[in-house]
């Protein structure tokens, strides 16, 4: 009984590993100001952010326009350098959604999509945050 269990167990294990290994950064975009806005287009797909590695500067308060083309609904989380989670946000299917974030401190901004998964899959991305 727990032979049979342990090997689609392992075998889905390496199957996470593999995919998340896929899940590398892209070439790193620089948030641009548009009519005063720092703005960023973003697309969630399943199961990607592109881009998924981004620049912006520490005290800018950004919007993060995301556009999902996915038949299914995904999400934005995204905590700040110390690990804390600042915003949690459903992008429904085919919506696009704005989300303002004030990025006070330097150092790295982890986001993801909280469904279950998501992020093994590749999901996940970062807003690095530089000193002016
Ligand atoms: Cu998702």
């Amino acid at each position: 009984m727990q032979n049979k269990f342990k090997h689609p167990l392992i075998t889905c294990l390496s199957l996470l590993f593999i995919l998340s290994a896929c899940a590398s950064l892209q070439q790193q975009v620089t948030v641009s100001s548009v009519q005063g806005m720092n703005m960023i287009t973003m697309e969630a797909d399943s199961f990607k952010f592109t881009p998924n590695n981004i620049k912006a500067h520490q005290g800018d308060e950004i919007v993060i326009k995301i556009v999902n083309i996915a038949d299914a609904g995904h999400d934005f989380t995204i905590k700040d350098p110390q690990g804390r989670i600042i915003k949690s946000v459903d992008l429904p299917s085919k919506q696009t959604t704005e989300i303002r974030i004030t990025l006070s401190e330097a150092g790295e901004y982890n986001f993801y999509c909280d469904k279950p998964f998501h992020s093994s899959f590749g999901m996940k991305g970062q807003i690095e945050v530089v000193h002016k």
